[in-house]
This record gives structure tokens, sequence and C-alpha cells, in this order.
């Protein structure tokens, strides 16, 4: 009897054992965002399936942006449906489906997506994450009850959290718990609620460990300008694919909501260093790929972090190109820092001067970053590495905006005269010293109680313009304006501001010029 008995339960336990390894135990849905490029796998629900995986769970991404091309968007609605039906029927006993908001643009057809859930089985519980659900939580929990819950900041911990209570532990250390998390956690998992990442420490980044990429088809990440892009090595691109090395942002810009995500000033990590150059080792040697968007805050903060991780990439076997695409801190750029960051592949680089205005640029924005050392860090590129596609990003149209400043900004982008400049329109998000500022002094353009349930930025509304290439531009230039300057009338922002971007486009040919002879020596 105890032999059968025995035998009964090692069968049960391979049977439940092939069972957890055959089933999925969550999807993570990625909506279908506003523009088509550049298109870059999802690396915030990577992050999350590769930490679950680690402790046990198994589960899947579902990218619409791979599933929905330009020429098949009027049957957007069928397909995503289509989608959901058939991955919610081969798994019946999935519980949970997260789903992806990294702008706030895409929360409509979040919700739409929520919605079909529900309808194909109402017992899935459905989570969001991301910027917008972060920031917004209280206001969709409280109006769509198509939510049941939404993590606050960094999914990882949390998301094996809510794991563990749906499926129990599965016999692997689940990751750090905070405070906050703790007690939610403690409660039933179909309670709606919101569930905090740990509001201290953010994500201990030394578990996250090597992002795992498969089942990525990252061919379906083919962005359709891709032949166009800066390639100077001449490489096959396949894709850009996203790499992270270090969380949060160790200054406190007055525009910048990525505290609310990744944690405040004082929780900026670099991931180890071996576990980047491993992950760009998988990404580069095992699917092909040569260019990466480093997508970090602040990928130059820390100086010996970077010196050691870029010093690492240069010395490795991988050459490969790289593209700073949040815009480095010009404060802590250096000689030193530079080379190693060039070595390593670096191609094109945004700086970060946000406005040719001291005072703005320092005392409103809190950049503490001297003219001299702008102009210190472009000459050094120029001198030292001409080949890298330098942008300089400028926010116009914040509340003390005036002709003045605005002059400023346009004599500081006409002497850096091989940068493409970039002339991003202010947008206050909640939760940042901005927005507060304009709730206070009544400067919004815009319904602030409507801010939690669409994209603020106007022109960006699922409505008024379709998804193409062929309104790209349209979509992107920043039409019109989310507030109004103390001392400038909107009619005048926009006639400076026609003036900036006719300075961008007389640019971009001269850029080019200039680093074709650049590369071709
Ligand atoms: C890379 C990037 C891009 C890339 C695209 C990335 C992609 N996958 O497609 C590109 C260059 C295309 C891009 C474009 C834009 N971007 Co952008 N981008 C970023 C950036 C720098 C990094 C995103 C990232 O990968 N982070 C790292 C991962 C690990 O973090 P994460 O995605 O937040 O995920 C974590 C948590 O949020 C949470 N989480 C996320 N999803 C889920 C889901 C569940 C279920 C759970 C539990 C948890 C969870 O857990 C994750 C792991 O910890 C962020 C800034 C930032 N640091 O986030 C801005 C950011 C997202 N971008 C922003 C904006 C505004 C834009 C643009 C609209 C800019 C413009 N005016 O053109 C465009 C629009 C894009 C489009 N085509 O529609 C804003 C969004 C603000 C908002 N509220 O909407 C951000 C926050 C920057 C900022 N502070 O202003 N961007
Ligand atoms: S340096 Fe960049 S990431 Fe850091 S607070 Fe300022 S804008 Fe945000």
């Amino acid at each position: 009897m105890t032999h059968r008995s025995t035998h009964a339960d090692a069968v049960a336990a391979r049977a439940s054992s092939a069972l957890a390894a055959e089933h999925n135990d969550f999807l993570l849905v990625v909506p279908l965002r506003l523009l088509p490029t550049p298109l870059i796998p999802p690396l915030g629900p990577l992050c999350i399936r590769s930490f679950a995986q680690a402790r046990g769970y198994k589960g899947e991404i579902m990218d619409f942006n791979t599933k929905v091309y330009e020429q098949d968007i009027h049957a957007y609605h069928d397909i995503v449906r289509a989608h959901l039906v058939d991955w919610i029927h081969a798994n019946p006993q999935a519980r949970l489906i997260g789903i992806n908001i990294l702008f706030s643009g895409v929360f409509p057809r979040a919700l739409e997506i929520a919605d079909i859930v529900k309808e194909i089985n109402p017992d899935v519980i459905v989570v969001m994450g991301g910027i917008h659900p972060t920031i917004h939580h209280k206001e969709i929990l409280a109006n769509c009850p198509q939510i049941d819950q939404i993590v606050v900041g960094e999914g990882e911990s949390p998301w094996v959290h809510m794991l563990a209570d749906v499926y129990g532990t599965r016999d692997h250390p689940i990751g750090m718990v905070g405070e906050k998390e703790r007690s939610a956690t403690d409660s039933n998992p179909l309670a709606r609620r919101t569930i905090f990442a740990p509001v201290t420490t953010r994500q201990n980044i030394h578990e996250l460990g090597v992002t795992d990429y498969s089942g990525i088809d990252f061919p379906g990440y083919h962005s359709p300008d891709i032949a166009n892009w800066y390639n100077p090595k001449g490489q096959e691109i396949i894709c850009a694919a996203p790499i992270i090395t270090s969380r949060s942002c160790p200054f406190k810009c007055n525009f910048c909501s990525i505290h609310a995500v990744h944690g405040a000033p004082t929780t900026f990590r670099y991931r180890p260093a071996r576990d980047v150059l491993e992950e760009l080792k998988q990404l580069h040697f095992e699917h092909g790929i040569n260019y990466f968007f480093v997508v970090d805050d602040c990928a130059n903060c820390g100086k010996k972090s970077a010196i050691e991780l870029y010093s690492a990439i240069a010395n490795s076997d991988l050459d490969i190109s790289l593209e700073f695409q949040s815009g480095l801190r010009i404060s802590t750029l250096d000689d030193e820092v530079i080379d190693a960051m060039a070595a390593a592949g670096m191609i094109r680089a945004g700086l970060a001067i946000e406005s040719g205005n001291d005072h703005i640029r320092n005392e409103i924005v809190g950049k503490a970053l001297k003219k001299e050392k702008i102009y210190e860090v472009y000459e050094y590129f120029q001198k030292a590495h001409p080949h890298i596609w330098l942008l300089a990003f400028f926010i116009i149209g914040l509340p003390e905006e005036t002709h003045r400043s605005l002059d400023d900004t346009e004599n500081l982008a006409r002497d850096l005269e091989w940068v493409y400049p970039v002339f991003n329109t202010a947008v206050p998000h909640v939760g940042t010293r901005l927005w507060d500022q304009c709730v206070t002094d009544d400067l919004l353009l815009i319904q602030q109680h409507e801010a939690w349930r669409e994209c603020i930025m106007h022109g960006w509304g699922l409505n008024e313009e379709p998804w193409t290439m062929k309104n790209a531009g349209v979509v992107l230039s920043p039409e019109s304006f989310v507030l109004e300057p103390y001392a400038m009338t909107i009619e005048e922002l926009r006639v400076r501001r026609d003036r900036l971007v006719a300075l961008q486009a007389e640019r971009l040919p001269k850029v080019k010029g200039r680093l074709l002879v650049a590369v071709l020596g």
C-alpha cells in the first residue's frame, strides 16, 4: 500500500510538474503603441517574465506591436480579440493576465484589452503596470471595474508575490518584499487592490540577473524605417534591442516623472556589469543583434560603474552599436567616460540640455549645468569622436519661458552647429513639481481631472490620428501645447516653435553630411 501510494504520488508529482512545464501561469500583454517606429522588444514585461520564470512560474508575452502592422490597422480590434481568445482557450488554467502601459497614450487600448479578457473569462485576474497606472492607480481602480489590481512601480517582485498568492510558492526564493507590498499580498489574491513595489529600496538589482529573451520574434521588431538608421559600422540590423544598465536617477528635474516607477533619487542602482555583458553577448551571438538602445534614464550618472561597464564591453569580443536614447547627463560626462562609451560602440547619443537659458536650466529645471560645460563636452565629442551622431534635447514652453529665454535656446542650438537639435514641448506629468506648479498657478490647458484616462499630450489621442507611418510626422510634431507660460501667449510660442523646427530641418542634411565625412575618414 505504502509502495503504491508512493508510486501514485510520484506519478502525480510528475504529472503536475509536466503540467507546470507545459502550461502557462500568466500572460503579459503589450498594447499596440501610437507610432510604429522605432519598434523594440518590451523590456519591462521581459524583465518581469525572466524574474518569474527563474522562480518557477511560466509565462508568455503577447506584444501587439508584432501582431498588428500598418497594413492591418483596419482589422486592429478583430486581431486583438482573436489572439486573446486563442491564448485564453489554450491556457484555461492561467489565472493572471498583466497589461503593460509604457506610454499614457496606450491606456485606452489597454482598457479594451482588459474588457475582452473579462468577456472571455471573468475569472482571470487582470493586472496593470507601468508608468501610467503607477501615477494614476487610485483613479483607475475607482473607475475601471475591468482592472482587478495595479502594481505601482517596478513589477518583478510584486508580480512573483501575486503568482505565489494564486498558485503557491514553487520551491524557489521569491525575492525581496517591501513593507507595503508584504501587507498587500497577505490578502485575498482576487481582491481589487493596489500593490506597491518596495518604496525605499526598489527592486534589488542583483536579483534581476540576465534578461531571458527566449521566444522573442526578433525579426518581428524590424522597424519600417530601419534601412535609414545611422549605421556607421554597416552592420546588419535585424532590430534594435533595449538594454538597461541602471535604474532610477540620482537627480530630480522638475518635469521628470521617472522616479514614480523606478524609485526616488536615493534608489539609483547600476546592474552588475557582468549581467549586462552577458545579456549583450546572448543577444549578439545567439540572436544576431548588433544594434542596442541603452534605455537608462541616466546611463552615465555614476562614473566608476559606467567606466567599468563600457570598458568591459570594449575589451570583450563584442562589436556592436549603442544608441543612448534618453539623453546623457552632461554634468557627469567627462573625456574618460565619453572615451569608454565610444570604445564600447556608442554611435548616437542625446545631450540633455533642456534650455539655453541659465536660469531656466538650473534654477527652474534643476540641471546644475553650466553653459561652459555644455560647450566643453560638445567640443570634446567633435575633436575625439566626430563619427558619433549627437542630438541635443531641449524643452520649450515651460511656465517661465519668455522670448529672451527662447533666444538663448535658439542661440545655443545654433552654436552647437554639428548637433541635431530636438525641441520637445513641455508636458507636465502628474506627480512632478511642474504639474503641481501648473495646477497651483492655473496654467493647464487641459482638464486636469481627465489626465488619468487619456494621454495629456494633445494630438496623441487614438481617435484623432490613425496609426500609420504616413501620419507619424503629423503626430510627432508638437502641434499643441498643454500649458501656457506666465509671460507668453500660445500664439507667440507657436511662432517661436515653428522657427526652431525650421532650424532643426535645415540642420539635418548638414549633420548627416559631416557624419559621412567622419565615417569615410
Ligand atoms: C525606451 C523608451 C522609449 C522607446 C520605446 C520603448 C518600447 N518598448 O517600445 C521609444 C524611443 C520608442 C520611446 C518613445 C516614446 N516615449 Co519613451 N521611454 C522609454 C524609456 C526611456 C525606457 C522604457 C523602459 O524600457 N524602461 C525599463 C523597464 C524595465 O521599465 P518599465 O518599462 O517601466 O517596466 C517596469 C515597471 O513599469 C513595471 N511594469 C511595466 N509593465 C508592467 C505590467 C505589469 C502587469 C506589471 C505588474 C508591472 C509592469 O515593471 C517593469 C519592471 O520593473 C522610458 C523612461 C523609463 N525609464 O521608463 C520612456 C517613457 C516611457 N517614454 C515616454 C514618452 C512620453 C515617449 C513618447 C510619447 C515621446 C514622444 N513625445 O515622442 C514616445 C512614444 C512612443 C510611441 N511610438 O508610441 C514617457 C512616458 C510618459 C507617459 N506618462 O506617457 C517615459 C516614461 C519617459 C518620461 N519620463 O517622460 N520611448
Ligand atoms: S537627469 Fe533625466 S532621468 Fe534624471 S531626473 Fe533629470 S530628466 Fe529625469
